[in-house]
């Protein structure tokens, strides 16, 4: 299982962790036969993946509770660049809508998904808190490399040269495609700073009437607090080779603006330089302040 655990996968130029894909995988996803009803959720990794597919098992489950409490969020909500993604797709709750999440880029991904009318959760988060949590990442997963220092990984983020690709392209791909793909725009900050109508917005975007009871329920089963006690969700499960949560946990801090700890005021300076040569012209609506 773990004889893949340093091994790189390059795909269309991109760095990926070959300990979970591979070139197959990867291409297997990107030619993917999507239908009208799934949905799918894409993020850049660090921006809330597991948070949202809580939420979307939560949105989906009608109160029947055991998914959340017996099957761990890659089976409920796989990736379909995964390794073992047939094995979960054929074990998937047949009374949902297929649900699937990816990290892989619109160029990849878009031209599968545009034959279809899937619905598209796409979650993005302030980069700079991406990026503390992405380090983090990096020290406590067996299957990527050592970050290094703090430095050298806000250089090769700034670069879009790390696993996973460019966080600028990412997003500029993905939300460069709100016309053409149905798909909703969701950021940490606003499920952060305002949970309650976000899940209301997401949940009728998806189709799903929630009463108010319901959405308590998915509060409390999607809070930083529950999520960090529950196994399903905080990746106990995996191994320590594979997750030495023994460092730093999966579920770290998941607040809003812990960069604010990490960066100097030179990182800083260069991040915003960065950040504005990429995103100032790009058109887009986009959240965050860079300060
Ligand atoms: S991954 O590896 O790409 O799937 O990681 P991802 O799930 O996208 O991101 C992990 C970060 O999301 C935070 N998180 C949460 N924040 C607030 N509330 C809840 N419920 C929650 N669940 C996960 C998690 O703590 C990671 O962020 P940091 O900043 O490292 O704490």
């Amino acid at each position: 299982m773990t004889e893949r655990m340093t091994t790189t996968e390059i795909f269309d130029g991109i760095r990926f962790p070959g300990f979970m894909h591979t070139s197959e995988s990867l291409r297997a996803a990107c030619s993917l036969q999507f239908q009208d009803t799934d949905i799918l959720l894409v993020t850049f990794p660090k921006s809330g993946t597991t948070w949202m597919q809580q939420i979307l098992s939560l949105i989906f489950c009608e109160g029947d509770l055991w998914p959340i409490h017996h099957l761990p969020n890659w089976a409920r909500v796989p990736w379909i660049e995964h390794v073992s993604f047939s094995s979960f797709l054929s074990n998937l709750n047949a009374s949902w809508p297929r649900l699937f999440t990816s990290h892989i880029n619109a160029r990849g991904l878009a031209p599968a998904l545009m034959k279809s009318k899937a619905r598209v959760v796409y979650m993005a988060r302030n980069p700079k808190d991406v990026l503390v949590s992405y380090y983090h990442f990096h020290r406590i997963a067996g299957f990527l490399p050592n970050p290094g220092s703090f430095e050298e990984f806000v250089d090769e983020f700034l670069e879009g040269t790390g696993f996973f690709g460019s966080w600028f392209d990412h997003v500029k791909g993905w939300l460069g495609l709100q016309k053409d793909l149905n798909l909703i725009f969701i950021t940490y900050e606003e499920l952060k700073q305002e949970p309650r109508p976000t899940i209301q917005k997401l949940s009728e975007f998806l189709g799903r009437t929630l009463g108010p009871k319901e959405v308590d329920t998915i509060l409390e089963h999607c809070s930083f607090s529950f999520m960090s006690e529950s196994n399903m969700v905080n990746y106990s499960l995996l191994g320590k080779e594979i997750m030495d949560q023994s460092q730093s946990k999966f579920l770290r801090k998941g607040v809003v603006g812990s960069w604010k700890e990490h960066f100097t005021p030179e990182l800083d300076k260069r991040f915003n330089a960065v950040y504005q040569s990429e995103m100032g012209d790009s058109g887009l609506c986009l959240p965050w302040h860079m300060d």
